[in-house]
């Protein structure tokens, strides 16, 4: 088989890149190793910036974001019983939407698929070959049959336990990676959100978020042990670690069954270059950030846009200018997200091996964002996302 672009992986990164690549006449085949149902229930992310969501709209793939979306206008930084709103409108005229990963996912799958796309479902033993001649191809097997899928470019887009990242030789790349001493314990319940806007708590017990899934399901985090074993906490214990976290006068959580639990490590990590020869890295692929900032979705998607007007340039005309920027073009957004991802993890979470004196910094700074507009600013335009393309 052959295609222009190979797409391994069909998480958000690689089914954008091939419903964008579509809308400029670019044919993608894309490989993927789970199943359809697999995919179209992973339940992950959950905000979208204000230039993911544009994005999608003006690519025709937003109809349901708009029917079923939450716009947000604001949220909730919590702290010692206090509320501090940071409100995006006011501060950047812009709003970020709620509306579920799984749900974008399948929004996308739909799409490529009324398109005539090709997505393989159940591909194994995915493997990157010849990345540095002009005649990359990737072999697989489907239904117990070794294939090739041949193709002028490979795009990686196989999440962070992919193997696309290990097809660049390790003295080609540099990792730069850091592990936080915590991780989120998550649940999703079947209860109305208790908040109409998300909530930041900074705790003495440690950090807790409330999401939403929509108007009928919750989405709440508990900062626990990165090892934490899930079978310790009964749903009565999560309720009751929650609801101390979120203490506020006048607030009651609103509990209801709990249909998913899991503990996700906390993690920064980027692999420099994104690119080797004919093999780009986009997305969880090579970057991963902690959810704190809820940027991982987003930048994947703002990888996808350069890499599309990259690869929309060189089909046309066959400038390089473009593919040639794609790493150092990527990696200024990549590490702007970090830094706001791992400063909003530093400010709200409870470190152990803070001294007295760290603690009492720490609770500064956020009396500082919430004492300053010029502060709450920054933190806002972080939020609701920077340009795509910087
Ligand atoms: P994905 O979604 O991991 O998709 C990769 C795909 O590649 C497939 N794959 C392979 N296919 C073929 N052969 C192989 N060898 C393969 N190996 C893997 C996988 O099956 C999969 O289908 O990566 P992508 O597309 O880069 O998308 C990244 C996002 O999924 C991720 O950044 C976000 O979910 C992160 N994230 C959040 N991001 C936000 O922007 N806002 C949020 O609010 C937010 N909250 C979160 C999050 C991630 C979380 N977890 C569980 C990590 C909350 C949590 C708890
Ligand atoms: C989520 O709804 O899953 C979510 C929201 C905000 C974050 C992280 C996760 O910062």
């Amino acid at each position: 088989m052959r295609t222009q672009v190979g797409i391994i992986g069909a998480g958000p990164a690689g089914l954008l890149l091939s419903h964008l690549l579509h809308l400029n006449g670019i044919e993608s085949v894309i490989l993927e190793a789970r199943s359809r149902a697999y995919v179209e229930g992973r339940i992950r992310a959950g905000v979208l910036e204000h230039p993911v969501e544009q994005l999608l709209t003006e690519t025709g793939v937003g109809m349901r974001m708009r029917a079923e979306g939450l716009p947000h206008e604001g949220v909730i930084l919590r702290t010692e019983g206090r509320d501090h709103r940071i409100d995006f409108k006011a501060l950047t005229g812009k709003h970020v939407m709620v509306y579920p990963q799984h749900k974008i996912v399948q929004d996308l799958i739909a799409a490529r698929i009324a398109a005539g796309g090709q997505i393989l479902f159940e591909a194994e033993g995915v493997s990157i070959h010849d990345v540095r001649t002009d005649a990359p191809y990737i072999s697989y097997e489907m239904d117990g049959r070794a294939t090739r899928l041949d193709c002028a470019i490979v795009a990686g887009c196989d999440g962070f336990h992919g193997i696309s990242r290990e097809a660049i030789p390790a003295s080609a790349r540099q990792s730069f990676e850091r592990e936080y001493p915590f991780g989120w314990l998550g649940i999703l319940a079947d209860a109305a959100p208790s908040s109409e806007e998300l909530v930041y708590a900074s705790h003495d017990r440690g950090f807790a978020l409330l999401s939403m899934r929509s108007p009928t399901v919750s989405r709440l985090y508990l900062q626990c042990a990165p090892d934490e074993d899930i079978s310790q906490w009964s749903d009565d214990r999560i309720w009751a670690e929650l609801s101390t976290r979120f203490t506020r006068d006048g607030f009651s959580l609103r509990e209801g069954p709990i249909t998913q639990k899991g503990v996700t490590p906390m993690r920064s990590f980027v692999v420099e270059p994104m690119q080797y020869g004919r093999l780009f890295l986009l997305g969880d692929a090579a970057h991963i950030v902690p959810p704190t900032g809820a940027k991982g979705l987003n930048l994947a998607a703002a990888d996808v846009s350069v890499l599309t007007r990259a690869l929309t340039a060189w089909f046309r005309s066959g400038a390089t200018a473009g593919l040639d920027s794609y790493s150092e073009t990527c990696l200024r957004r990549v590490w702007k997200a970090q830094r706001f991802s791992w400063w909003m993890t530093s400010l709200l979470h409870r470190f152990s091996s803070h001294t007295p004196f760290e603690r009492r910094v720490q609770q500064a700074e956020l009396d500082a964002v919430f004492g300053s507009v010029a502060a709450s600013t920054v933190l806002a335009e972080n939020y609701v996302g920077l340009p795509l393309i910087l």
